[in-house]
């Protein structure tokens, strides 16, 4: 298969995820890259269906995203937010002035029965993002976590309570009748996808609501395709959000090793920070070939050079 037409599949959530779909959309043609993304972090808001992992993703690849925040727009304006308040309305889910639009628009394309893909693909087009941003499925999925402040909606534990109760598991409501997206399954079976990265985004509801799917485990699994992970934690900690925390609560050490494990089954590689060098060897001893490349991705060049470090260790599987 020829260098260019070869096809690559990225499973991406959050902020991490976003910015190694950055990497990997400068490092192939447009074409070549298909990223799916959490949708189970979906939820409805003050009457929007906001999908923050898809518009994470579709804002980074816009390069209209605000860098320091991790979500929505940069240079926003938050005049609907103060409006909203002045009524009376919910303010804790910062939706700014621009960001709106997007939710406005995607839930009007919903309630008319357009597909979640069809109207995120219509978005991805106004913005000029050409690479293909899937929803991990069509059907709703919704995190919602176990927590000593009981069951919370994902939002409601990572926003409004800033991912402070003490977390001992999650549901992923809706998932056993969710069907994955069906773009998303054909790639699996396609004799020119030639990998499938899993983003360092968070293993436990970023990436396990996509595993998590009916037939996506056996998808990948049987796909000819090589898996490679890129670890979320590095040093022990997470570079933004819960992981760590969550995984501590869980009582898993917080290491790439812990994450290996979430992974084990399904990957063929396993990339960890070179600051975890030393845990190579207990990760192969899982089975899994397990190389250590910079994966703190601050600058545009950190996101492609290992964007490309991927690619080459995929072509070596
Ligand atoms: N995260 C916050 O911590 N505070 C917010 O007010 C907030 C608003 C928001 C609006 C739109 C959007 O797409 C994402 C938003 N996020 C906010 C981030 C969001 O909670 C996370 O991106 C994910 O759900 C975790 O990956």
């Amino acid at each position: 298969m020829s260098q260019c037409n070869r096809k690559y599949l990225a499973l991406s959530g959050g902020v991490g995820g976003a910015k190694l779909a950055v990497g990997l959309a400068a490092a192939l043609k447009p074409e070549q890259l298909t990223i799916v993304a959490n949708t189970a972090d979906d939820f409805e808001h003050l009457g929007l269906h906001v999908s923050p992992d898809l518009d994470t993703v579709m804002y980074a690849l816009a390069g209209i995203d605000d860098p320091s925040r991790g979500w929505g727009l940069a240079d926003e304006t938050w005049a609907f937010m103060e409006a909203v308040d002045r009524l009376g309305g919910e303010t804790w889910f910062r939706l700014g002035d621009k960001d709106v639009a997007t939710h406005v628009l995607r839930s009007q394309a919903l309630h008319t029965g357009i597909r979640l893909s069809d109207v995120t693909a219509s978005l991805c087009r106004q913005l000029g993002v050409a690479q293909r941003l899937l929803p991990m499925s069509d059907d709703a999925v919704r995190t919602r976590v176990r927590t000593d402040e009981g069951v919370l909606p994902f939002q409601d534990y990572f926003v409004r309570r800033r991912c402070e109760p003490n977390v001992s598991g999650f549901e992923f409501h809706g998932i056993d009748s969710a069907r994955p997206q069906t773009d998303f399954m054909q790639m699996l079976t396609d004799p020119a996808l030639a990998g499938i990265v899993i983003c360092p985004s968070n293993p436990f509801v970023s990436i396990e609501p996509i595993l998590g799917l009916p037939g996506v485990q056996t998808a990948i699994a049987t796909s000819p395709a090589p898996v490679i992970a890129v670890s979320p934690i590095v040093g022990g900690r997470a570079l933004k959000g819960p992981a760590a925390k969550m995984m501590a609560e869980l009582g898993r050490p917080v290491n790439a090793l812990s994450v290996a494990e979430c992974y084990q089954a399904l990957v063929d590689t396993f990339v960890v920070d070179r600051v975890d060098g030393e845990m190579c060897e207990r990760i192969e001893a899982l089975g899994i070939r397990t190389v250590a490349e910079s994966t703190v991705m601050r600058s545009l060049e950190d996101k492609v050079s290992l964007a490309h470090r991927i690619i080459e260790r995929l072509e070596e599987s």
